[in-house]
């Protein structure tokens, strides 16, 4: 077996163990240090001290990122400032962003927890990092930058760059890893095309993509035009960024840190829990973090969660890839849509790029959604009419497609906005 990954092939018994006894020294760490948390905990009748088992968790009521932001910058730190190393941030998309604080061991920990994704997505000391998030507050770029210094590969931390730059780098650096969104790889890919380099000639291996919903046909895509093994990975920063969750080669699903954090998945409207095997929303504990440690926080993303075990030896759990978030969900005349079930769809469309914006509007009290997608041959009546009928079957309800032409639609360099949402409330 791969030494690298000798902690993440623990025997479960000795994971919930473990689970357990981090667990305990979270809630009670919150519960004298946080006063959000003393609150919500005397208000459930739950003491720290009580806590026998794992499930014991959820007597404790979720966090909401309104709560984060209720006490937004500091106040959900449980260490003074003078502990705190390092405030990053969420990204925002979807109100507010929260800040995120580290002390000097969770900066340490999260390096190594990133470092394991790496490794599981193939990448090693001899390879080429070339890191193309943007370097801010967003918690990407500086957590794969530490995590690929901690394995010892050779970071290039280009930041947000023009696509003709982060090309021009990727070629003279001899990049072997590339470190970005989904979207913002598939632009990279079609600026090489239209600049005439071969993805052959470049030197890459592997790319990490994240931080925003992504299809199978999109990793296809993906791998066919960069000639890489493409794997996803998961985080949040409310829960300290990437490191939460990573693919390794298998490719079938991404293995939970989790005797770093602990993951529920629940029905999101009852909060009770799903079997292994079904959709629900995750909702995560950490376990060690020590500036800010987060008690069952809902993060609204959809995903499953199976332990059985996976042929590279890793005895972690595994989510599926997050189908969306559950403000995601799009509610088109009464059915239940996902964006990337719409791309799964445009993706597998010969003649149409991996491209596309979805515009809601409301028109006399109904929603109507317009599915606008970038083709080579945008005048092509018989392609439009086809991608309708495709996408009227499989997500069941009819939708409007129209074609326009090649680079037109906005090409984003971090989170791509894919549904544009124009219906007013009511
Ligand atoms: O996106 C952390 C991150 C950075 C993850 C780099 C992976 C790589 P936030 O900006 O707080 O943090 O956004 C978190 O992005 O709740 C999901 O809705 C979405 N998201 C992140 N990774 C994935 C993924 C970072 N692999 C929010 N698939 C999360 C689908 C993802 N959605």
């Amino acid at each position: 077996m791969n030494v690298q990954i000798d902690g993440e092939a623990m025997d479960r018994k000795a994971l919930e163990q473990l689970q357990l006894e981090r667990l305990e020294a979270t809630l009670n760490r919150v519960q004298r240090s946080v006063p959000f948390y003393q609150r919500r905990f005397a208000e459930a009748g739950f003491d720290a001290e009580g806590l026998r088992s794992l499930a014991d968790l959820r007597r404790l009521p979720v966090t909401e990122k309104r709560d984060l932001r209720d006490n937004h910058p500091y106040g959900m730190f449980a260490v003074t400032l003078r502990d705190v190393v390092r405030v990053n941030a969420s990204s925002g998309t979807t109100g507010l962003a929260t800040a995120v604080g580290y002390t000097r061991n969770d900066l340490r920990t999260w390096s190594d927890l990133v470092a394991r994704v790496l490794v599981a997505g193939g990448v090693g000391k001899d390879d080429v990092v070339q890191v193309a998030f943007d370097y801010g507050l967003f918690t990407g770029a500086f957590g794969f930058h530490q995590g690929a210094e901690r394995l010892g590969a050779s970071v290039i931390p280009v930041s947000s760059a023009s696509a003709r730059r982060q090309l021009g780098i990727l070629r003279d650096y001899r990049s072997t890893a590339l470190v970005c969104t989904p979207s913002h790889a598939m632009t990279l890919a079609d600026a090489a095309i239209d600049a005439g380099i071969r993805p052959g000639t470049l030197s890459l291996r592997f790319g990490l993509f994240g931080a925003e919903p992504w299809s199978e046909s999109m990793r296809a895509e993906l791998q066919a035009k960069l000639k890489l093994v493409a794997t996803d990975n998961y985080g949040l920063s409310e829960v300290g960024g990437p490191g939460l969750a990573g693919e390794c080669l298998e490719r079938q699903g991404l293995h939970v840190a989790e005797d770093h954090f602990l993951v529920e998945v629940v029905d999101p409207e009852t909060l009770e829990p799903v079997p292994d095997g079904t959709v629900g929303e995750l909702v995560v504990t950490t376990l060690t973090r020590e500036a800010m440690p987060v008690v069952r926080f809902r993060t609204h993303d959809l995903a499953s969660l199976t332990r059985a075990p996976c042929a590279c030896g890793r005895t972690m759990a595994r989510i599926s890839r997050v189908k969306g978030r559950t403000d995601d969900l799009l509610i088109v005349k009464g059915a239940r849509v996902f964006p990337s079930e719409i791309e799964a769809v445009l993706l597998e469309v010969e003649g149409t790029e991996p491209h596309y914006e979805i515009v809601l509007e409301r028109r006399e009290g109904k929603d109507e959604a317009l599915v606008r997608v970038e083709a080579t041959q945008p005048g092509d009546e018989a392609l439009r009419g086809s991608v309708e009928r495709r996408l009227a079957s499989e997500l069941g309800v009819s939708v409007v497609v129209e074609l326009v032409a090649s680079r037109t639609l906005a090409r984003s360099e971090g989170k791509a906005r894919r549904v544009v949402d124009r219906r007013r409330p009511g």
